[in-house]
């Protein structure tokens, strides 16, 4: 099944969202198959948003992700990527639609809380970099009752 790399930036930790984002992605029905709470080094930031290193705003994300812990995860499901970006909503939270993690958390781009995957590729490049030593095996029993 497909896999995809969410990271619930320094904000969504301080503003204690924590919970609320793993229960959504929970409840959907995807299967968390990597989790760390972590410092993240400023290398390590530069190299995560490489192809955006061109972009005026790079310095400051990069600032923004170093300036307290994250939740980095991996997950699992049918058409996670997408639908993980989905129900993350818009980059830019006053476009982000209400029901979307950003478009009820978040209030400004530099500030929008939680970062996911944008394609399966992607995916698996960051789920490489942030997991070197490779993920949890396991399914829910449940999975009859989510998947048919
Ligand atoms: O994938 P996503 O996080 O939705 O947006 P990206 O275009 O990959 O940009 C990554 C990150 O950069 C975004 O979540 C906030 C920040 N950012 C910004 O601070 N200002 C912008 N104008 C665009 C993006
Ligand atoms: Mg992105």
């Amino acid at each position: 099944m497909e896999q995809t790399f969410i990271m619930i930036k320094p904000d969504g930790v301080q503003r204690g969202l924590i919970g609320d984002i793993i229960s959504r992605f929970e409840k959907k029905g995807f299967y968390l198959k990597g989790m760390k709470f972590m410092n993240v080094e400023r290398s390590f930031a530069q190299q995560h948003y490489a192809d955006l290193s061109d972009k005026p705003f790079f310095a400051g994300l990069v600032e923004y992700i170093i300036s307290g812990p994250v939740v980095a995860m991996v997950w699992e499901g049918k058409d996670v990527v997408a639908t993980g970006r989905r129900m993350i909503g818009a980059t830019r939270p006053w476009e982000a639609t209400p029901g979307t993690i950003r478009g009820d958390y978040a209030v400004e781009v530099g500030r929008n809380v939680i970062h996911g995957s944008d394609s399966v590729e992607n995916g698996k490049k960051e789920i490489a970099l942030w997991f070197p030593d490779g993920l949890a095996e396991w399914r829910s029993n449940l999975h009859p009752w989510v998947y048919e």
